[in-house]
This record gives C-alpha cells, sequence and structure tokens, in this order.
C-alpha cells in the first residue's frame, strides 16, 4: 500500500529531482517543460504517457503548444508519494 511521502524521507526523495517544485497550496510537484515544436511536445507527452500506464501511476498536465506542465500526486492518498517520484524520474528521462 502506498503512503503520503512525509518527514525525512520526503525531503531526502524531493533532493533527489531535479527541476521539480512544491506545487503551491496543494501536496504535488510540478514541473514545466519547453520544446522546440508542438510535435516535439506530443511525442514526449505520448511516451509519458506509455510510461504512465505501464506504471499504472498518471500525470495531471496541461499543454499549450510547445510547452507541457506536469502535476504529480497520488490521488489514492491525496498527497504527494513515492509512486510519483519514481514517474517524476522516469519522465525526465524521456525528455529529448
Ligand atoms: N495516478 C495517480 N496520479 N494517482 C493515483 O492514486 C492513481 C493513479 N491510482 N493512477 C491508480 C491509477 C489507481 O486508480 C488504479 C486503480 O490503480
Amino acid at each position: 500500500m502506498v503512503e503520503k511521502l512525509t518527514g525525512a524521507a520526503r525531503s531526502e526523495a524531493l533532493k533527489g529531482l531535479a527541476g521539480w517544485t512544491e506545487a503551491a497550496g496543494r501536496d504535488a510537484i510540478k514541473k514545466s517543460f519547453q520544446f522546440r515544436t508542438f510535435a516535439e511536445a506530443w511525442g514526449f507527452m505520448s511516451k509519458v504517457a506509455l510510461a504512465a500506464e505501464k506504471m499504472d501511476h498518471h500525470p495531471e498536465w496541461f499543454n499549450v503548444y510547445n510547452k507541457v506542465e506536469i502535476t504529480l500526486s497520488t490521488h489514492d492518498v491525496g498527497g504527494l508519494s513515492r509512486r510519483d517520484v519514481d514517474l517524476a524520474k522516469v519522465i525526465d528521462k524521456l525528455v529529448v
């Protein structure tokens, strides 16, 4: 069963992520990605979608043209969990 990330384990996990920040007003992390074109942004989103589906953990995201803003939070626990940190690391590896 997945648990909310709190205390030292939480700070340690967040230290291991580059460019992800804590979202304002909710227990989540977010990061903005910028690409050269919409096609590149969409290509990235397609890869993230397939990885997310495999992990059974899904992003909240917003896309305008070449920008993709991703928010990660675990709905099952109402906050940040290790599953968000794991997905964030996978997402970072999928950037072209
Ligand atoms: N994604 C996210 N972001 N949070 C969840 O709690 C979650 C999910 N739960 N994807 C999964 C699916 C759950 O609903 C299924 C039944 O495993």
